[in-house]
């Protein structure tokens, strides 16, 4: 088996332990970190189908998301340049009700990378809490979401934002269920479908701003 099938294979069983070690043992054979990345999603996806059909529950699922995040660890350094220009600040989080964070935790990484100061909210972030976080240094909110049912919350925020003193802040969303379409219905400015467009777009929102 190829290293890169190996590390595929720990994340979709939840292998923590052997995650790490595999994730090296990979980048040490010359694999680069975003290949070794789009494995550990696929196998996420795996398991979002497996859940689908009953072949697995919740405490899998959480398994898996938790070697998945050990190996990103691993990859961190190697996915995340430091950039020489600062963008200003982004506040991001998972909306009200969801406690998805592996794709949020992508973007804000790529973010940072970028030149972004990120402020991560968590998850389960009401949209107050958005608000709240809404410093003079703030050029962009970023709200994340992955359940169809944490939709409606993802609206209401960007509609907190939007008729807050902060409405002239840029508003990304994202997350498997977000659309385009979705994301303009909403009022969000823009939307991205992963974590390295999510930085061609939020880039994109700034230069518009
Ligand atoms: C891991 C996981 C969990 C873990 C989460 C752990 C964690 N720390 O995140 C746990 C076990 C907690 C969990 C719980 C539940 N889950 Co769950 N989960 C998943 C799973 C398998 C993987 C998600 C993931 O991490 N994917 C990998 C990352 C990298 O991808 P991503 O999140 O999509 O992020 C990328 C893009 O979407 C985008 N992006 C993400 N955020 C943002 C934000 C911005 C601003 C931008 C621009 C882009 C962007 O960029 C990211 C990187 O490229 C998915 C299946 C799947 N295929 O996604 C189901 C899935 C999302 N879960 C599902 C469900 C139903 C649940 C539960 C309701 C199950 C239950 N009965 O309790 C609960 C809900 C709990 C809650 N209140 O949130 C369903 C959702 C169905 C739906 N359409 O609503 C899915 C699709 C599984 C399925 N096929 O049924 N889950």
């Amino acid at each position: 088996m190829s290293n890169i099938a190996a590390v595929r294979q720990l994340v979709e069983t939840g292998k923590t332990k052997l995650i790490a070690a595999a994730t090296a043992e990979a980048l040490k054979e010359g694999a680069a970190a975003t290949e070794i990345l789009e494995a550990m999603i696929d196998a996420m996806g795996v398991v979002g189908e497996k859940f689908s059909t009953g072949a697995i529950f919740v405490p899998e699922m959480l398994i898996a998301a938790k070697a998945m995040s050990k190996g990103v660890e691993v990859l961190k350094p190697h996915l995340a340049g430091k950039s020489a220009t600062s963008l200003g600040t982004c506040v991001i989080g998972t909306v009200k009700g969801d406690l998805h964070d592996i794709g949020k935790n992508l973007v804000a990484m790529m973010l940072e990378s970028a030149g972004f100061t990120v402020v991560d909210l968590g998850v389960d972030v009401p949209a107050e809490k958005f608000i709240a976080a809404i410093g003079d240094d703030v050029k962009l909110v970023a709200c994340s979401g992955l359940l169809t049912t944490t939709m409606p919350a993802m609206r209401d925020t960007v509609a907190a934002i939007k008729s807050s003193a902060a409405s002239h802040i840029k508003v990304l969303v994202g997350g498997a269920p977000v659309t385009s379409e979705f994301a303009r219905e909403i009022g969000a400015d823009g939307s991205a479908p992963d974590a390295g467009s999510a930085v061609v777009r939020a880039k994109e929102l700034l230069k518009a701003a």
